[in-house]
């Protein structure tokens, strides 16, 4: 029988082997993944934990608040703060950075999250997620403000998701290849359960909401009317659709089996980049996908090359099967900003 390999093994191999991972970086990650499973189990609750439904609050997005939307972000906060890994964390549901009090150690790492990414999906009991990104302190010995923050994201040391499914599955990349570690509810720890994911540079399955079809920018549009197309059109291929609507279950589909993830811009609300946020959810799955072969871009740039200018910016986002993403951006190349 093949023995299992538990996160924590991993880690420990990788920092031996590899020295890819600080003792530091390993305690931070092991503490992520240990609230992973906390957020899991009040997940799993549902309604017997009396935690369905909406905070009567709103986030700096101006989005309604979840209660598992705040219990996700306090639990983050919780288990993060004491450890001495850290010097600050920033988070979705909170307007600015969190500094790690002084009653407790500041380390040299910066940590990122969405606490519980698709959390419009929970009352429907439909896949949602845990994303985060860590960034080191930049080298200088003044304190921790937002600006440390401000990093592209190819300064990620560690990035990764938790998808709360039918299985709770860890998705990690330390820049080493993207590994997968599936929750052993009855040892209480997550095991390898693949590691060196590969996404094929091709693809037949596209996801996006085609709701906000007519307020596509052309070359959106062009690349999904000829998807549409299929085998008569100029792709010579049908094409399958998906869209769940929670970022981190559309992405676990990419990385499983391949696709093209699209949330781009559109003139809803011409000021905005696109919807989602670049530091805690484009910037970790960009890493992750970059890390399995696959391609991530606004339209016109790498992701992982934008520098940010504000914590909860916003972007349009383009990611998984290379060749789709290369296609979808050269459109763009063909069309005036
Ligand atoms: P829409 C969830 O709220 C989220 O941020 C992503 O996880 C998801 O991909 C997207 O928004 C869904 O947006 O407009 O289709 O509801």
């Amino acid at each position: 029988m093949t023995q299992k390999i538990s996160l924590t093994r991993y880690l420990v191999e990788q920092q031996r082997v590899d020295g890819h991972i600080p003792s530091q970086l390993r305690l931070l990650l092991e503490v992520v993944a240990r609230s992973c499973k906390s957020i899991s189990q009040a997940v799993n609750k549902g309604a017997l934990g009396g935690v369905l439904g909406s905070a009567g609050s709103e986030n700096v997005q101006g989005e309604v608040q979840k209660k598992l939307d705040i219990i996700a972000n306090e639990v983050l906060i919780e288990a993060n703060e004491w450890g001495g890994h850290l010097a600050a964390m920033a988070s979705e549901e909170m307007d600015g950075i969190y500094v790690v009090p002084n009653r407790y150690p500041q380390g040299e790492y910066l940590l990122l999250f969405d606490p519980l990414d698709g959390s419009s999906n929970i009352d429907v009991n439909v896949s949602i997620g845990t994303i985060f990104s860590v960034l080191k302190m930049p080298e200088d010995d003044r304190g921790v403000d937002e600006g440390d923050f401000l990093q592209p994201g190819s300064k990620q040391v560690a990035a990764g998701y938790c998808v709360y499914g039918p299985q709770t599955t860890l998705v990690l990349t330390v820049g080493d290849g993207v590994a997968m570690f599936t929750l052993d509810r009855e040892q209480g720890s997550f095991v390898l359960t693949r590691e060196n994911v590969q996404i094929p540079a091709d693809t037949k399955e596209f996801a996006i909401n085609m709701s906000n079809m007519r307020h596509w920018d052309a070359p959106v549009r062009r690349y999904i009317d000829e998807c549409l197309q299929g085998k008569e059109g100029p792709r010579g291929k049908d094409f399958n659709m998906r869209w769940i609507a929670s970022m981190v279950a559309d992405v676990h589909r990419i990385l499983t089996r391949g696709g093209i993830f699209m949330y781009p811009w559109d003139k809803r609300e011409p000021g905005k980049p696109g919807k989602l946020r670049l530091m805690y959810e484009a910037n970790p799955m960009s890493w992750l996908i970059e890390q399995a072969g696959g391609a991530a871009t606004n339209g016109r740039q790498r992701i992982l090359d934008i520098q940010p200018t504000q914590l909860h910016e916003r972007v349009s986002v383009i990611l998984g099967s290379r060749n789709e993403v290369e296609r979808v951006t050269s459109y763009h190349a063909q069309t005036p900003a």
